[in-house]
Formats: C-alpha cells, sequence, structure tokens
C-alpha cells in the first residue's frame, strides 16, 4: 500500500487502527476552496481569520498575514489557548471564543483573545462555524468569508499560498516590496516543495508524533527522524545562505519557523524532543533569529499563549516556565551570539 503522505496532509490509511494502536495520526481538512474561485471573489475587508495562537498551523496563517501586510485587510479572531474541559455542555476539547477566560500562567485574561465578530452571530465555539455548513470539524485556522458568510479554508497549507498570490487583491499594504513567499520559478518551486515535505512530515507534523504518540517505537522513530531533520537543517544553512532556499525567505521558512519557535520553551518538554535546544545548532539557532526579526513575524505569534495551549490542560493547569539559561524566552530570539559555536 502506497504512503499517500504530502507536505499537506498525513496518509490516512487505517488511521483508526493506527490510533488505536498509539499513533498520533492527524486529520483531513474538509475546506478547500480558494480566493479567486468565482464564489470568493479577491476583496479587502472580505475575509476573516479564526485562529488561535498556540497551533503551529494557525500561526503559518497569522505568520503570512503579518508578513504580508494584510493585517489591516483581513480581520481576526483569536480563540483561548485551552480547548473546552470536560464539564462544558457542548462537550471537551472545543477551541472557544471567550476572552474572559482567566490563564492559569498569568493569572489574568489574555487580551489577544476575542469573541466572534466574523459571522454576525457571536458563536461561542469554532465548532458552531462549521456547524452552521452542515460539518462536525471543529479545527482551526478557518478562513471565512464574511459577505458569504462561509467557510472559503480550513487548511493553512493552501491558505497561506492564496494569501501570498491575492495579496495585493487583498490590500496588502506592503505594496510591491512584499515578500513573495511562493515566487513564481519552476527550480525554487521544487526545492520548495521538497523542503516542505520533509519539514512537515518530520518536524511540523512529527513534533505531535512524537509527543502526543502513546507507543514507545512510534515515539522513538519520530525522535530521531526530527533531530536528524534538524541537524541536516543546520548543514543546508552552514554555507551562509540566510534562508533554507537562498537570499529570500519562501514559503518553506514560513512553515519550519512555527515548530521551532516552540522548541526550546514548549517542545522540548511537552513533546519530549529533549534531544538537544536549536540552541545546539549554530546556524539554525542563527536562521530562528533572524526571521523571528523581520516585519511582522514578532507580533503574529504568542509564546505566553503556546505555553498555556501545550501545558495548560493535559499538565494538570502546571504551565513549565523554562528554559531561564542562557536567557528567557522568546527574549533570546533577539541574540544570535548565543549559538553554541
Ligand atoms: N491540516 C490542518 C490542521 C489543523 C489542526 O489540526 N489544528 C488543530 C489545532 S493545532 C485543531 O484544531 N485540532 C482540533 C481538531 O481537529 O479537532 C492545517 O494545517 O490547517
Amino acid at each position: 500500500m502506497t504512503d499517500t503522505t504530502t507536505s499537506t496532509e498525513e496518509d490516512q490509511t487505517d488511521a483508526g487502527a493506527r490510533r488505536k494502536a498509539g499513533e498520533f495520526v492527524r486529520g483531513v481538512s474538509g475546506f478547500r476552496h480558494a480566493i479567486g474561485d468565482a464564489d470568493f471573489p479577491a476583496e479587502a475587508g472580505r475575509y476573516h481569520l479564526f485562529v488561535a495562537l498556540n497551533c503551529p498551523w494557525c500561526h503559518r496563517v497569522t505568520l503570512a498575514r503579518s508578513v504580508l501586510g494584510l493585517q489591516d485587510s483581513i480581520t481576526m479572531d483569536v480563540a483561548f489557548p485551552n480547548r473546552t474541559g470536560e464539564d462544558d455542555p457542548a462537550g471537551p476539547n472545543l477551541w472557544e471564543f471567550s476572552p474572559d477566560r482567566v490563564a492559569s500562567l498569568t493569572g489574568q485574561t489574555l487580551p489577544e483573545c476575542t469573541v466572534d465578530t466574523g459571522t454576525g452571530r457571536a458563536v461561542r465555539l469554532a465548532k458552531e462555524v462549521y456547524q452552521a455548513e452542515g460539518s462536525d470539524e471543529q479545527s482551526v485556522p478557518i478562513l471565512y468569508d464574511k459577505v458569504a458568510g462561509r467557510i472559503v479554508n480550513n487548511e493553512s497549507a493552501e491558505i497561506i499560498r492564496m494569501l501570498d498570490a491575492q495579496a495585493e487583491a487583498l490590500g496588502s499594504s506592503m505594496g510591491a516590496g512584499r515578500p513573495r513567499l511562493y515566487p513564481e520559478d519552476a527550480d525554487l518551486r521544487a526545492e520548495i516543495a521538497a523542503l516542505n515535505e520533509r519539514i512537515y512530515v518530520t518536524i511540523n507534523n512529527g513534533a505531535y508524533k512524537s509527543g502526543f504518540s502513546s507507543d514507545q517505537t512510534v515515539y522513538q522513530n519520530a525522535f530521531e527522524a526530527y533531530f536528524e531533520s534538524l541537524a541536516w537543517l543546520d548543514s543546508l544553512l552552514s554555507n551562509g545562505r540566510p534562508y533554507l532556499t537562498g537570499d529570500t525567505f519562501t514559503e518553506a521558512d514560513l512553515r519550519l519557523f512555527p515548530t521551532l519557535y516552540r522548541h526550546d520553551p514548549v517542545y522540548y518538554v511537552r513533546m519530549k524532543l529533549n534531544g538537544a535546544k536549536i540552541l545546539d545548532y549554530p546556524h539554525l539557532w542563527r536562521w530562528l533569529c533572524r526571521v523571528h526579526a523581520l516585519p511582522g513575524v514578532a507580533e503574529s505569534g504568542s509564546l505566553v499563549h503556546c505555553r498555556q495551549g501545550y501545558f495548560g490542560r493535559s499538565w494538570n493547569g502546571v504551565v513549565a516556565l523554562g528554559p531561564l539559561k542562557p536567557m528567557s524566552y522568546p527574549e533570546a530570539y533577539a541574540h544570535p551570539e548565543l549559538a553554541k559555536r
């Protein structure tokens, strides 16, 4: 049986049996329309995003929105980082737009969280956005059309691609100077596709295979593949290229960043990926600091939400605070000189 895993989604063969055997298997997104389709014309102010800032797939989308200068033309709502609990009348594990919830990490509400301002119906749960279209999906990110009152797409890999393709028509504030995440160059696109595939399977989704699987062998295979890829990426960057494909920041860099941003302060502990820190990979650390310093990147993520989200529920609400050495995070990302060699 051929493995149909791509750079976007996992092979779903025997998914149920594999989950029973302890393997974390990610589901497939069902809404796959595109801005530019007949029903979804590219218009500034028409589209809306529903996200959670601890979700790495959402982080791809908030990154694209920011680095492409679309913050004013695409509105966005932010769910509370911890999903609903067992006692919730609608059921557990649901993304909730409830800005009055208190984070155990800070003992306060989180200023980034919002109510639903996209549907016009002030729904509480992301699940309700799907239910309105007869779907039982419940994931974020969701790209939503406020004029048609419909979901356009809920697959981050496709959402970032369409925002890049339609940035001007969607009203990018950056004009011609904006980054081109997926330039029209066949060789470059082939390189990006190859990077996307390895980075998705072994790093983006690999981190979940490591942290959420309950089978030692699945964990060990994911752990080894993850650190092999980090070493490979570090050597790729060792020839002095600033970004993965060369001189310019592309989609491949954007898709790698959310996982590495979470590695030292979250995944090292929460996903049992304690083989090494990004600090131990000098070229990769400098790349991480370089991307973090790009316009629009720092504002597109939040380690407070990441820590609250990843530790807040499964680790009985007690959130890990480290690392503190050589410096706390995200402050350390302003210090490429911290690289271990
Ligand atoms: N393939 C999707 C994956 C989205 C995804 O799995 N999101 C997680 C949050 S990190 C989620 O909402 N999971 C809940 C669920 O699927 O019920 C994408 O990249 O957009």
